[in-house]
């Protein structure tokens, strides 16, 4: 997460793409695909070489959707964090598919009264998916705006009913060496997790995606489940899960076993708290040449900045 920046791709290499299929078509595709989980397809090459993705936009901005320009599909799906697959942008969208994504099971254990193993396509039966547009930041200053396909995951928590001891859930990538390769290397400790409060976890802006542009969601951006938290930093965006455990403590995060003095469990977008080696104050959205200024919250002010009234926001980055 550390080895690029956004600086280093030059404008050159960023090429605008115009969408030009039928947006119903993907998500009914789409939608089949992930109750189904049909093998994954190729991306059609109209969809590949097309321009920006003014079928996706939404006419009006809401709190799930902003009307910003949208990141090129081939950006999105091209240039991805996904240390399982190796540590440069590149590599997850060349070598991620390995991994199988069908069958897959999420097990959910911990304080809950409806502990399982489930197959996914029973564990998200009957579960509204919706198609919401949000950005995505990463602490490394570069931003993208996808439109997502997935439901809400509160959702999906009330089905497993947590008890009162359940104070934060915590997230588990699967640990597969053969299909991840990245695995066999110590860059990280292997499984990667990630971990929410409870109220974290339960904002209807935090959703699960299965999906994105209207497909099923690539390989390389977390298939065929990754969590989406709107006003943080990409990395609390846990690809691939395989486990979802309700706790009583706070979990361990991944980037913050890794390197603790800069990756704390909150990682909230803070433009005024700075990364140890980098101003937090602006972003270059992928895509765009200019640096724009960073929203606190990542402009989701409104509907999280409660959550966390009275917390140090420098002490819990
Ligand atoms: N399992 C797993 N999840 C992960 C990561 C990872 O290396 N492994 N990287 C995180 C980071 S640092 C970012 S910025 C986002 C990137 O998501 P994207 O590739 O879809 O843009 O995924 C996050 N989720
Ligand atoms: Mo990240």
């Amino acid at each position: 997460m550390l080895i690029k920046h956004a600086d280093d791709i030059k404008s050159s290499e960023i090429t605008p793409e115009q969408l030009y299929l039928n947006r119903r078509k993907f998500i009914a595709s789409a939608s089949a695909a992930t109750v189904g989980l049909v093998a994954s397809t190729l991306i059609p090459s109209s969809f590949a070489t097309a321009k920006s993705g003014d079928d996706f936009k939404p006419k009006n901005p809401s709190k799930y959707n902003t009307t910003e320009d949208l990141t090129p599909y081939k950006d999105v799906t091209m240039y991805n964090n996904f240390y399982e697959f190796g540590v440069d942008k590149e590599d997850p969208a060349e070598n991620a598919h390995t991994l199988k994504t069908k069958p897959w099971t999420v097990s959910v254990k911990g304080h809950v009264k409806k502990p399982a193993t489930y197959n996914l396509d029973d564990l998200i039966k009957g579960l509204t998916l919706e198609d919401r547009i949000y950005r995505l930041r990463c602490v490394e200053a570069w931003s993208m705006v996808i439109p997502w396909l997935g439901f809400p995951l509160r959702d999906l928590i009330k089905r497993f009913e947590p008890t009162s001891k359940a104070k934060y859930v915590a997230f588990e990538t699967l640990y597969s060496p053969e299909q991840m390769p990245g695995q066999s290397r110590s860059v990280l400790k292997w499984p990667y997790v990630e971990g929410l409060r409870l109220d974290e976890a339960m904002n209807p802006l935090t959703i699960l995606a299965t999906g994105l542009y209207g497909k099923q969601l690539p390989n390389q951006n977390g298939a065929p489940l990754r969590l989406i938290v709107p006003w943080k930093y990409g990395f609390k965006s846990i690809k691939s899960i395989v486990k979802i455990t309700f706790v009583e403590t706070q979990p361990p995060t991944s980037w913050n076993i890794h390197i603790p003095n800069e990756y704390g469990f909150y990682s909230n977008v803070n433009p005024e708290v700075d990364h140890p080696r980098w101003s937090q104050g602006k972003e270059r959205r992928i895509g765009e040449f200019f640096k724009q200024k960073t929203l606190m919250f990542n402009g989701y002010t409104d509907q999280v900045a409660s959550m966390y009234s009275g917390m140090d926001m420098k002490k819990n980055f």
